[in-house]
């Protein structure tokens, strides 16, 4: 090496020292594998979407082609509650797009709402121009027209999607949906056994009213894939199965606590990523889901039964409620009814001992409104719905459908104490 070259090679390393070295893409590796598009079944196994689907694609030359409309739809949150709201293919949330790590995609958005619009790929890392932020990295799409994304999903994991213009406007009426990226993995056994996307969200719909209000801060209609409880459908595992429920919140203003009873599980992935060393986390029942994120979490179904999930703010879980009707708690009303009824005939003031009369057990309610269903269990009414559903875990099931209420063994139900056993325990009631 002459001299002169020597010194060139030391000012280099000397002004390029501390300097990290360009990082490659993130999706550079994708592009270089270049690998065929994933097979549902033979590359992952496809996830439910309870009271929701998956949406359809074809393969034209390898790239997996998918196509969403935003749209104006009629929308049924419960028997009782049909609400006039914006959605995706006909549907709150849109359907879930459901991928292999590496798929090539285009994804063709056609607008035919009456205001513009743009679709996000929340958390998915691609091209800036394919963001669809209206404004920053595109045009928005105007009423009547198609635009076309087309990337590479470099990651596995759980993200969402969502428009990116006039969002409270826009994610309020509805318009959001999961997207759901495997792990390319032959063998089945190494598979989650049961894979369950479930999108929370929340609206403002003023009693007797069908259109969601999107400027309202307070939230009265609290949903799982668009449905309150009864109307939402039961998640079904078997003992032995190795369990994931997938949750996304592109709710406008709140963060859900979502509690299983029945179980411990570990958080092992969010919207960002997957947990490296899945052993080091904590145990956890309740599983907070920030607004704009997804987590993800796992356990062995090893207990049977049905277990209910809920969102644990309680107010939650009471639909219409909210501050609609007076506190009647603790009111005594005395002969007030019978004094009433002369005038109204069948009046009944409901509400003296909490939001049970609320149910559909309870009086007549305003025409397309549920301030209160509860789910009709085995022993009675839940008083107690809205963004709640239940896991069904039994020993055996006919391919996962609903099994029905579980047959609890004898014995093992909390029932009225006998005389006996208050007895043997001591407990006099007061
Ligand atoms: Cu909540």
């Amino acid at each position: 090496m002459s001299k002169r070259l020597l010194l060139l090679f030391l000012t280099f390393s000397i002004l390029s020292y501390g300097r990290e070295a360009i990082p490659p893409l993130p999706w550079a590796r994708a592009e270089k594998e270049n690998l065929p598009p994933g097979i549902p079944g033979r590359d992952y196994t496809p996830a439910v979407v309870p009271n929701g689907a998956t949406a359809d694609y074809r393969v034209v030359d390898g790239v997996k082609v998918f196509h969403l409309t935003a749209e104006p739809i009629i929308w049924e949150v419960a028997p009782g509650l049909t609400i006039n709201t914006w959605g995706y293919n006909g549907s709150v949330p849109g359907p879930m797009i459901e991928l292999s790590q590496g798929d090539r995609v285009r994804i063709y958005v056609t607008n035919k709402l009456p205001a513009p619009t743009s679709v996000h790929w929340h958390a998915v890392l691609i091209p800036c121009g394919m963001d669809g932020v209206a404004g920053v990295t595109q045009p928005a799409i105007p009423p009547g027209e198609t635009f076309l994304y087309e990337f590479i999903f470099p990651n596995s994991g759980t993200f969402m999607y969502h428009p990116h213009f006039d969002s409270m406007t826009q994610e309020g009426m509805g318009l959001t949906g999961m997207i759901l990226v495997h792990e390319r993995e032959a063998d089945p056994a190494k598979r989650p056994t049961r894979d369950f996307a479930i999108m929370l969200h929340e609206w403002s719909i003023k009693v007797g009213t069908a259109k969601p209000d999107t400027l309202k801060m307070d939230f009265n209609i609290l949903t799982m894939n668009g449905k309150v409880m009864p109307a939402t459908e039961p998640l079904v595992a078997e003992l032995g199965d190795r369990v994931w429920i997938r949750y996304g919140n592109l709710s406008a203003m709140d963060h859900h606590p979502i509690h299983l009873h029945g179980y411990s599980f570990k958080i092992i992935g969010s919207d960002g990523g997957w947990a490296k060393d899945r052993s080091v986390l904590l145990p956890e029942t309740t599983v907070l889901v920030p607004v704009g994120t997804a987590k993800v979490i796992e356990f062995l179904a090893d207990n049977p039964g049905d277990w209910i999930f809920h969102c644990h703010m309680t107010h939650h879980t009471m639909n219409q409620m909210s501050n609609e009707f007076p506190n009647m708690v603790g009111m005594e009303i005395g002969d007030f009814d019978k004094r009433v009824r002369t005038l109204i005939p069948g009046y009944r003031t409901m509400g003296t001992t909490g939001m049970r009369d609320m149910t559909k057990t309870g009086l007549p309610i305003p025409k397309n409104s549920i301030p209160m269903l509860g789910y009709d269990g085995p022993f009675g009414q839940t008083v107690f719905g809205g963004m709640a559903n239940i896991l069904r875990v039994r020993a055996k099931t006919d391919n996962y459908r609903d099994p029905g209420p579980y047959f609890f063994p004898r014995g093992s139900i909390a029932a009225p104490a006998t005389q006996g056993e208050l007895q043997r325990d001591g407990i006099i009631p007061k």
